[in-house]
C-alpha cells in the first residue's frame, strides 16, 4: 500500500550520524529504492514503472543524463532513478481541494520536500490578485490569462522564461520558438546554474560546448579521471560503465575533497559478481584536493608531462599538436613558469604527489576526464576546465577510442534542451534557419541568463516570470532576493509536474498549468505520442511514457505550449507562421520542423523508429574538426586561481544528499555519507571543528560573508549540526537547496556566469 503525503516538515531533531560508507550501491540499494516505489504507488504499479525504465520503446528515465548501453538490461536497475520514476509515478494528488485547504501564505511555510511529497498536480490553478488561496480555472482560461497578459507586456523583455533540463526536444523546441515569436531571447535555463562553465570553455578551445566521447569510450578508456563528480548519488549508471572499464583494464584517479562511496568501491546489484563477490574496486587513486584547486592540479600534470617531454621527447603527441592545435608556446610558457608552491598551496598536495597523477596520465594512452558540478560551480571554472583541455591536447586525447573530454550532465534532457534553442545567446545560424522555417523575425540582442534574470525582476523590470519545469526560486543563489525579486513581478507561471516552493512565492498573479511526466501516456490526435531527449553523449532516442495520466484531460507540455502559442499569435504580425493546433497533436511535426531548423536531425522520425539512438554530429570526436576561432583545438594560457579562505573562516561546498533530485527531496536519509533523518549539517574537518572552540553535533548558524561594492555582506542559514568529517582542512559541505541562502548573487563565475556553489565563505556561530 502507498502511504498517505507527510503533514509535517523534516524535523531535524530526529537526525542522527552514522558510519561512512566505503562502497556504493549494492542490495541494499535496491531495497532501499523499492521503499521509496512502494511508499509513492503502491506495490503493483511500482512493479509494471521499474520495469519500463530505459528499456526500449519505453519511457527514458526522468533522473540523469547518463546515456544507455545498446544492450539493455531487463530493468537497468538505479537506485536514484526509481526514486524519481517514483517521484512522478505517485499515486498522490494535489487536486484544487488541497488548495482551498491550505492558503499560500500556509504554503510558503513549508520546505520543498513537504511540498514535492504531497503529490502530483493535476489541475489548473490560478491565484488572482490579493487572494489568499489558489483557485481551479479552466484548461481554456488559463491558457487564455496568461496569453493575455503575455499579449499585453509593453516590451517582451520584461518577460522571463526559465527552462528546468527535464523538457522534451519538442517542448523546448516549441517554447523557445513562442518565446522569440514574442520578441526577446530572456531564456535563463538551469545549465546556467550547471555546466554553463563547461559549455563555454569547449566552445571555445574545441569548437562544440558538449563532450566528445561516447559511452563505449568509457568502457575502453586506460586512464578515467574523474573530478568534481559524485557518480555513487548523482549517476549511478555510471558506476556499471566504470566497472565495465576497469574489467578492461582502466586505471580510474578520483578527485575530489571528499572520499565519496560511489568512487571507491561498487557493488553491482546486476551481477553475481556484485552480489556475491563483494564487487569491483574503482579509484585506484583517490586524489584529495581541496575545493577549487583543480585548475592548479591540471596546470600540474601539463608542467610535469612537458618536463618529461624535455627530458625525452615522445610524451607529447607533436603530430596531433602541430596538425590540429593553435597556442602550444604560450601554454608550455604558463605552466612552465607556474611555481610548485603555488600549486601545491592551491591544491593541498605535494609536488612529489601531483607529479605522481601525471605520471599515471604520461602512461597512460588514451585518457578521458569525466566531471560535474566540483568543478563548473567556482569563480575560476571557465580558466579551469581550459586547462583540462589543454592537458588533454598534450597527448592527442581528443577525437580518437577510449579518449576525450566527459561534462557529464544532470538533467536527463538538459543537454538536448540547448541543441534546440533554450539559450539566452543563441548563434545567428539557429535565428537565420528559425525565421526561414517559420517566416519572422527572430530577436537578436542577447536575453538574460538565470544571474541577470533575478537582477531584473530586483530592480522591478520583469513583469512576468514563466517556468517550463524546474524550481527557480529554491535552485538559484541568495534565496532572500530571488523571493524578492519574485514577488515583484505581475504574474508567475508555473508548467509543472509538482509543487516546489516557485509555485508559492509567487507574483501578484500566479498560474499553474500540471503537466503529463516521462512516464505517463500522452494520448493526442488519436495517437499515443512520443517525445525526444538527448543524453550527455549527443545519443537522441525516443520516450514514450504507459501509465495512466494523474488526471483525465491532462496535457503535456509540447500541447500546453502550442495552445498558449496560437492564443499569443493570434491575428498578430511579425509572429511565426506555425500550424499550432497541428503540432499540438502530432509531435511527429514538431519533429519534421527541428530536422529542418537544427543541423544533424536529418530524417528524425525514421532514426528514432523501434527505440532506435542516434548520434548527433560532433566534430571534435568525430573528425578532430574544430570550430574555434583559430579552427583548430586551442591551447590557452590561463593565469592559476584558487579560493582564498580569509583568517578563522571555511569554504563551503553545497552538493547533493543521496536521497535528492536537485530541490526535490526524495526522503531524508544521505546513506552513503551516514546522515540519516535530517538534512541540515556542516561536514567538516575535526581539527576545524576544535579550532573553533565547538564540538561535534554542536548546532550553529552558517553565516556567509562577501566583500560587495556596498562593503561586507552577510547572508544566514540558521541551526545546522557540526558533522566531523574526511574533507580537507578548512573545506566544509552542507546541502543544497538549505544553503542557497548563503550564495551571493554576485559571487559568479567568469564567462560563464555560473553562480559559484561549491564556494562560499563562510563562519560559524554559535546559536545563542
Ligand atoms: N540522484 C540524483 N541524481 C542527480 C542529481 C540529483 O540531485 N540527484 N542532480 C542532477 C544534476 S542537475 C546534476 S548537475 C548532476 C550533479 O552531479 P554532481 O556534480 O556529482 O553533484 P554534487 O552533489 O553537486 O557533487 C559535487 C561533487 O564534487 C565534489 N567537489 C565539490 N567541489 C569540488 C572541487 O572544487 N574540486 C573537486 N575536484 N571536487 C569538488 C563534491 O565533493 C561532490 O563529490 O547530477 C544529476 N543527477
Ligand atoms: N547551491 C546550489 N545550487 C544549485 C546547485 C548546487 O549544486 N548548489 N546545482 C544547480 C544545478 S546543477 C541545477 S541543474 C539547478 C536545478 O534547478 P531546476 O532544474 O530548476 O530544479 P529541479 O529541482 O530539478 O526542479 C524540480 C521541479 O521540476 C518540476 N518537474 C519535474 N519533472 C517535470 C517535468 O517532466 N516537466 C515539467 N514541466 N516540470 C517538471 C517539478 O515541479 C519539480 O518540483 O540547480 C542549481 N542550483
Ligand atoms: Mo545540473
Amino acid at each position: 500500500m502507498a502511504k498517505k503525503a507527510p503533514t509535517a516538515d523534516i524535523d531535524e531533531s530526529m537526525l542522527t550520524v552514522g558510519e561512512r560508507k566505503r562502497e556504493a550501491v549494492g542490495v541494499p540499494a535496491v531495497l532501499n529504492s523499492l521503499k521509496i516505489a512502494v511508499d509513492q504507488m503502491g506495490v503493483r504499479r511500482s512493479a509494471e514503472t521499474l520495469l519500463r525504465v530505459n528499456q526500449k520503446d519505453g519511457f527514458d528515465c526522468p533522473g540523469c543524463a547518463w546515456p544507455e548501453t545498446d544492450k539493455r538490461h531487463v530493468a537497468e536497475f538505479c537506485e536514484n532513478g526509481a526514486k524519481a520514476v517514483a517521484e512522478e509515478a505517485t499515486i498522490r494528488r494535489v487536486e484544487p481541494e488541497f488548495f482551498s485547504r491550505h492558503s499560500v501564505a500556509e504554503l510558503a511555510e513549508h520546505d520543498d520536500w513537504w511540498l514535492g511529497q504531497q503529490g502530483r498536480l493535476s489541475d489548473p490553478m490560478i491565484l488572482d490578485e490579493g487572494a489568499t488561496h489558489y483557485r481551479p480555472i479552466s484548461w481554456h482560461d488559463a491558457l487564455q490569462t496568461v496569453a493575455d497578459e503575455l499579449r499585453a507586456l509593453d516590451d517582451p523583455n520584461e518577460a522571463i522564461f526559465y527552462t528546468s533540463g527535464r523538457a522534451s526536444n519538442e517542448s523546448a523546441f516549441l517554447y523557445q520558438l513562442l518565446v522569440r515569436g514574442l520578441g526577446t531571447n530572456n531564456m535563463p535555463d538551469c545549465s546556467n546554474m550547471c555546466h554553463e562553465s563547461s559549455g563555454s570553455a569547449l566552445g571555445e578551445t574545441l569548437g562544440i560546448g558538449k563532450g566528445t566521447v561516447s559511452i563505449e569510450d568509457i568502457h575502453r578508456a586506460e586512464l578515467l579521471i574523474i573530478a568534481g563528480q559524485n557518480p555513487g548519488t548523482n549517476h549511478p549508471r555510471m558506476l556499471t560503465a566504470l566497472e565495465k572499464a576497469k574489467q578492461n583494464g582502466a586505471t580510474i584517479i578520483a578527485v575530489n575533497p571528499l572520499p565519496e562511496a560511489g568512487l571507491m568501491h561498487f557493488n553491482n546489484p546486476q551481477t553475481p559478481r556484485g552480489v556475491v563477490f563483494g564487487g569491483t574496486k574503482l579509484a585506484d587513486d583517490f586524489v584529495q584536493i581541496r575545493l577549487g584547486g583543480d585548475q592548479a592540479l591540471f596546470q600540474a600534470i601539463g608542467k610535469h608531462l612537458l618536463e618529461k617531454e624535455q627530458e625525452s621527447p615522445g610524451v607529447v603527441d607533436r603530430s596531433f599538436v602541430d596538425a590540429h592545435t593553435s597556442g602550444f608556446d604560450d601554454y608550455a610558457t604558463a605552466v612552465g613558469s607556474v611555481p610548485w608552491a603555488d600549486l601545491e598551496e592551491a591544491t593541498g598536495l605535494s609536488e612529489d604527489r601531483m607529479r605522481g597523477v601525471a605520471e599515471r596520465v604520461r602512461a597512460s594512452g588514451s585518457t578521458i576526464v569525466c566531471w560535474a558540478m566540483g568543478l563548473t560551480q567556482h569563480k575560476h571554472s571557465v580558466a579551469t576546465l581550459r586547462d583540462v583541455v589543454s592537458v588533454l591536447l598534450l597527448q592527442g586525447n581528443i577525437g580518437r577510442e577510449g579518449a576525450g573530454v566527459c561534462p557529464v550532465r544532470g538533467h536527463s534532457n538538459v543537454q538536448g534542451d540547448r541543441t534546440v534553442g533554450i539559450y539566452e545567446k543563441p548563434p545567428e545560424s539557429f535565428l537565420d534557419a528559425l525565421n526561414a522555417e517559420f517566416a519572422f523575425a527572430s530577436p537578436r540582442e542577447h536575453g538574460h541568463d538565470t544571474v541577470a534574470a533575478i537582477r531584473a525582476m530586483q530592480a522591478g523590470e520583469a513583469k512576468l516570470f514563466m517556468a517550463l519545469g524546474g524550481n527557480f526560486l529554491s535552485a538559484t543563489p541568495d534565496t532572500a532576493a530571488v523571493e524578492e525579486g519574485m514577488r515583484r513581478t505581475r504574474m508567475t507561471v508555473q508548467i509543472s509536474t509538482k509543487l516546489n516552493r516557485s509555485h508559492v512565492v509567487t507574483g501578484a498573479r500566479a498560474v499553474i498549468l500540471p503537466v503529463l511526466g516521462r512516464t505517463d501516456r500522452d494520448t493526442r490526435g488519436g495517437g499515443d505520442q512520443r517525445v525526444t531527449v538527448e543524453d550527455s553523449m549527443g545519443a537522441v532516442h525516443a520516450s514514450r511514457g504507459r501509465l495512466a495520466p494523474p488526471k483525465e484531460g491532462m496535457l503535456s507540455e509540447t500541447a500546453i505550449i502550442a495552445r498558449l502559442a496560437g492564443l499569443v499569435f493570434a491575428g498578430r504580425e511579425n509572429a511565426p507562421r506555425a500550424d499550432w493546433n497541428g503540432l499540438e497533436n502530432d509531435y511527429s511535426r514538431v519533429r519534421h520542423h527541428i530536422s529542418r531548423v537544427v543541423p544533424g536531425f536529418e530524417d528524425y522520425e525514421k532514426r528514432i523508429e523501434k527505440g532506435r539512438t542516434f548520434y548527433l554530429p560532433n566534430g571534435p570526436r568525430d573528425a578532430r574538426e574544430f570550430r574555434t576561432a583559430t579552427g583548430k583545438a586551442m591551447f590557452t594560457a590561463n593565469a592559476l586561481e584558487y579560493p582564498h579562505i580569509p583568517e578563522g573562516r571555511l569554504l563551503l561546498q553545497t552538493l547533493r544528499s543521496h536521497d535528492q533530485f536537485n530541490t526535490t527531496i526524495y526522503g531524508k536519509d544521505d546513506r552513503y555519507r551516514g546522515i540519516h533523518n535530517g538534512r541540515r549539517v556542516v561536514l567538516i574537518n575535526t581539527e576545524d571543528i576544535a579550532e573553533a572552540g565547538f564540538s561535534e553535533g554542536d548546532i550553529v548558524d552558517l553565516v556567509s560573508e562577501w566583500d560587495g561594492p556596498a562593503g561586507l555582506e552577510e547572508r544566514r542559514a540558521e541551526e545546522f549540526r557540526l558533522v566531523a568529517y574526511d574533507t580537507p582542512r578548512r573545506n566544509a559541505a552542507a546541502y543544497y537547496p538549505e544553503t542557497n541562502v548563503l550564495v551571493p548573487l554576485e559571487s559568479f563565475a567568469d564567462v560563464s556566469g555560473t553562480p559559484t556553489s561549491k564556494a562560499v565563505v563562510v563562519r560559524l556561530e554559535r546559536r545563542a
